[in-house]
């Protein structure tokens, strides 16, 4: 059984779409990260050395031991790994895999995210912040276009890639982003929205 640490935002989401994904049984655990203190807890502290969400508990790792996962990039890479899907076998397609998940940790989550809260949750307008994440969000969305143009997924072939960047594009309107400017991308995320695994994965918690 794994037991999954989340709350409703989108590196929460990613992990349950996987876990929806590879039919893995899990258990939802609410960590509200709102009341800025549940996440901070010394129990959820072992867990989760970072105080964020998301996090898993697998009652069954390696070797049959109990394992904590932190950051979601590790942990749809220990999903992928222990179920030896959605992520590519082939050396090649397994490194552009890898390349685009970092591209989502490192880039798309973290640009996104200040445009979220410059546009949506500042206390106070601040307009340099809010003109340069503007920018750089749509420069990774040219990226992302651009690759999409090429390719029908991220890794070539639907992957954690992809799972760990679509709650993110889910999320549009938030940072202020039309897709139709953007078609190659509306593609992907239209595809992609109508899998029921995805359905069920963003429902969570
Ligand atoms: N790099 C981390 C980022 C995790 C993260 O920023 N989580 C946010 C919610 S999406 C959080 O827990 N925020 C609560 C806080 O910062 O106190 C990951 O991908 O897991």
């Amino acid at each position: 059984m794994i037991d999954l640490y989340t709350w409703g935002t989108p590196n929460g989401r990613k992990v349950s779409i996987m876990l929806e994904e590879c039919g893995l049984a899990y258990q939802v655990h609410k960590i509200n990260i709102g009341t800025n203190t549940e996440q901070f807890t010394p129990e959820y502290l072992q867990i989760n050395p970072n105080g964020k969400i998301p996090s898993i508990v697998d009652s069954d790792g390696p070797g049959g031991q109990s394992v904590s996962v932190m950051e979601s990039g590790a942990i749809l890479i220990y999903l992928a790994e222990k179920t030896g899907r959605f992520i590519p076998a082939a050396p090649l397609v397994r490194i552009e895999c890898m390349q685009w998940l970092m591209f989502q940790m490192a880039s798309v989550g973290p640009m996104f995210g200040q445009c979220h809260h410059f546009l949506r949750a500042a206390k106070e307008p601040v307009p340099y912040a809010i003109d340069r994440y503007v920018r750089e969000k749509d420069r990774l969305y040219g990226v992302l276009d651009r690759r999409l143009g090429e390719v029908p997924f991220l890794a070539g072939e639907y992957s954690i890639a992809d799972m760990a960047t679509w709650p993110w594009v889910a999320r549009h309107e938030w940072h202020q982003t039309d897709l139709a400017n953007h078609p190659n991308v509306r593609r992907w995320f239209e595809t992609i929205g109508a899998r029921e695994a995805v359905k069920r994965g963003m429902l969570v918690p």
